[in-house]
């Protein structure tokens, strides 16, 4: 157990919840950013959270946007990090190619902002970046640390920017800051607009009997996928290192959108193909064909290895989605509003 503190933006995301568990299940005490938002954005914390009157709780949230610098400065004074963790990021690619200013502002921006607030405060902390394979793009697989990046969106775009500037504060100003660059990572708690939570709750659904067809863009797209509860670990371990580098994570196998659909419908005992139809909305401007990771950095110097692969994680996601079907409620929204609902800021 340790008495160290950390600072989480993206709290209320797929892996910010991950990462919570873990680092409360290490004794960290966690202090986490929240948007503020006309409806309440924290239900996949809200099993985390206890009343902050409450003299054994080791969770606080905190208004807080990564377009609010300042802000920023004010909670890295007052919470004194050991770690922070910039997982925040308007995080979806085809939605980056709507709004790239915006995603430029928090993607990129946001992380200058944030590192800037930590050189002024003069917090001795570490500092993890959330950097993406989508940095690699067009370049062809394998992919690793030295690999060109040839980022094929906004979103991409801005993560590039986010890196470089995370090894500039680096190497300028000796902060230690770093990279984790990594590949797709799904879980129950995903998004319900990515790709993998998508089919597999259609999949779920359609057998059910509650809809009959689902629409999906491009089908021979390949990617990484790996199991998010696994990749928040890889984190925390590139934070305990003697010195700040960079690494790729990755479970170094492909699989196409194809194959997570058919694994998924499969699992239900259905055929996919007599409830899978082409929608050209869900196609982007420019597409990333084809992402492979190679993760033999992190096993070497992290002793990190990936357990799950997409086969598998298609089975927990359908699993997850069935069980919450029974229970008439969505995997990560709970039926009743928590106490998660007040901020400790009030
Ligand atoms: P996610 O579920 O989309 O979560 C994103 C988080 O960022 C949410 O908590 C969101 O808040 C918050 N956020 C968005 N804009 C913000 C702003 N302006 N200020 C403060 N917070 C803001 O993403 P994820 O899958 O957990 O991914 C975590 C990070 O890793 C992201 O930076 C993502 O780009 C990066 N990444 C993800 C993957 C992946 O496969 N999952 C791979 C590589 C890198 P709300 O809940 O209020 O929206
Ligand atoms: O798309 C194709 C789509 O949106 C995967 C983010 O976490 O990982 C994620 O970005 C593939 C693409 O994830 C639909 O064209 C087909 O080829 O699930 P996705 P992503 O774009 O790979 C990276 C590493 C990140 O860093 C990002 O933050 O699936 N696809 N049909 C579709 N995708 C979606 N969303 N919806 C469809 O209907």
């Amino acid at each position: 157990m340790t008495a160290k503190t950390a600072l989480i933006t993206g709290i209320t995301g797929q892996d910010g919840s991950y990462l919570s568990e873990l680092l409360l299940d290490k004794g960290y005490t966690v202090h986490g950013v929240v948007r503020r938002a006309s409806t309440f954005n924290t239900c996949r914390i809200d099993h985390l959270y206890r009343d902050p009157h409450d003299p054994d709780t080791r969770l606080f949230l905190h208004y807080g946007d990564l377009t609010d610098g300042s802000r920023m400065a004010c909670l890295l004074d007052q919470v004194q990090p050991d770690e922070v963790y910039n997982l925040a990021a308007q995080s979806h690619v085809r939605v980056s190619f709507d709004e790239p200013e915006f995603t430029g502002d928090t993607t990129a921006l946001g992380t200058t902002r944030l590192l800037e607030a930590i050189r002024m405060t003069g917090l001795p902390c570490r500092y993890y970046q959330a950097s993406s394979s989508e940095m690699f793009g067009a370049t062809p697989p394998p992919q690793h640390e030295s690999t060109p990046f040839h980022p094929r969106s906004p979103y991409g775009v801005a993560k590039l920017y986010a890196y470089w500037i995370t090894r500039n504060y680096r190497e300028a100003y000796g902060l230690y800051a770093v990279n984790g660059i990594l590949f797709n990572h799904e879980s129950p708690r995903r998004g319900p607009t990515f790709v993998t939570r998508k089919v597999a709750t259609a999949a779920t659904r359609i057998k059910a009997g509650l809809q009959d067809v689902l629409y999906l863009g491009n089908l021979d797209a390949r990617r990484d996928w790996g199991y998010a509860a696994e990749y928040v670990e890889a984190m925390w371990l590139m934070l305990q290192q003697e010195d700040p580098d960079d690494y790729v994570v990755a479970t170094g196998t492909s699989y196409s959108v194809r194959d997570f659909v058919e694994y998924s419908f499969a699992h239900l005992d259905l055929d996919w193909r007599d409830h899978v139809r082409f929608d050209k909305r869900y196609l982007r401007p420019a597409e990333v064909d084809d992402l492979v990771g190679d993760a033999s950095k992190a096993e070497q110097v992290l002793g990190w290895r990936p357990r799950v692969r997409a086969p598998e994680l298609a089975r927990l996601m359908v699993d997850a989605e069935l069980n919450a079907l029974s229970r008439n409620t969505g995997p990560t929204v709970p039926a009743v509003p928590s106490p998660a609902h007040t901020l400790a800021s009030h």
